[in-house]
């Protein structure tokens, strides 16, 4: 019911040119502390994408795996799926140019009288339970890998709105940002921020990306505040409808650091091409140093989680609940509220969105 609430308000909310407000306000509330006058910890550096991983160059077929699951697919499909379609198209091919060619009118003044051959319809009845059973047995067990995830390192919530997402981490204090498209150099107003290289391709390039630790089970919790929309991220065979007033589950391991992009895949309105995804996944150490940045804690952090140590020391969920949060916030050190650690981005980018 709290999350149907939230989802009301949000949807209320996005009516107004203020929509892109109400998150941050939210988060700020949630998360301020007595500690608030405490120095913002640095983040750690951006990473620079790859081109050619997570995000299109041209090739064609799936895009480079980064996950066991994707790589599980893939596998299925290129090795699999697609010999088969193929040597199936092949062989119909070639029995219809043979029958096509063989029993033409000219070459057969007297048609057959052939009406049955028992070990023809035997065989085409078999040869293609077989093929099908040989298909369902590798697509079930994916399907079981897919849908029985480990326990969650970290949960992050995601959140698609028209149209931006916003993602929120309640393992680490609740603390929430929004995640804009950033705009050409030709199409921002003076003083703006717009896309370089480094931030990644056109149309997805995003001013705030999700920041997930590599080799973690993190589990995303996907929902939609107005319209539905689709998380999806190629490089993780990830696809999840998000929609409002329900939440679906989906989970990704990550096997290499990196940059990722995905776009959301609902058609959901007039920018529905321009709320792309952008999933950075770093080092633990370097995950835990992004979220003190944003002011959040991690699980059971009783000392700031920045020391080399600091992870394998502590997990990254203990399976922690909100409420348990709670005293981390307090006795976490270097943390400030989510305003000052969003000094750039989303609201006034949100709210220009909303405005076109
Ligand atoms: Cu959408």
């Amino acid at each position: 019911m709290k999350i149907l609430g939230i989802a009301i308000a949000l949807a209320a909310a996005a009516m107004s040119p203020a929509a892109a407000q109400l998150p941050v306000a939210t988060t700020t509330t949630a998360v301020a502390t007595p500690t608030a006058a405490a120095a913002k910890p640095a983040a750690p550096a951006e990473v620079i994408p790859t081109p050619g991983i997570g995000q299109p160059d041209g090739r064609i077929g799936l895009q480079d795996q980064v996950t066991p699951i994707g790589n599980e697919a893939a596998n299925f499909h290129n090795h699999w799926l697609l010999p088969l379609c193929f040597g199936i198209s092949i062989f119909v091919l070639f029995l219809l140019v043979y029958a096509i060619v063989k029993f033409r009118r000219g070459a057969n003044p007297t048609p057959s009288r052939n009406s049955h051959n028992t070990f023809l319809e035997v065989a085409w009845t078999l040869i293609p339970v077989l093929i099908l059973v040989a298909i369902a047995i590798p697509s079930i067990r994916l399907l079981r890998h897919q849908y029985s995830p480990p326990k969650a390192d970290v949960t992050i919530k995601v959140v698609g709105n028209q149209w931006y997402w916003t993602y929120s981490y309640p393992d680490n204090g609740g603390f929430e940002i929004t995640s804009n498209m950033l705009k050409e150099a030709k199409d921002v107003k003076p003083g703006e921020r717009f896309r370089t290289d480094a931030d990644g391709p056109p149309m997805l390039a995003v001013d705030e990306r999700i920041v997930i630790p590599v080799h973690r089970v993190v589990k995303f919790i996907v929902t939609g505040a107005d319209v539905i929309h689709s998380f999806a991220v190629p490089a993780f065979w990830t696809k999840m409808d998000a929609v409002p007033g329900r939440l679906n589950e989906t989970w990704v391991k990550v096997d290499r650091p990196g940059v990722y992009f995905g776009q959301c895949s609902e058609l959901c309105g007039a920018r529905h091409g321009y709320m792309p995804i952008a999933v950075e996944v770093v080092s633990d150490v370097d995950y835990a140093k992004w979220i003190a940045s944003k002011g959040g804690t991690m699980p059971s952090a009783s000392k700031p989680a920045t020391g080399p140590d600091a992870t394998a020391v502590s997990p990254l969920s203990p399976g922690g609940t909100p409420p348990a949060a709670a005293p981390q916030i307090a006795s976490a050190a270097p943390t400030a509220p989510v305003q000052t650690a969003k000094p750039t981005t989303a609201p006034s980018q949100g709210t220009t969105s909303n405005n076109h």
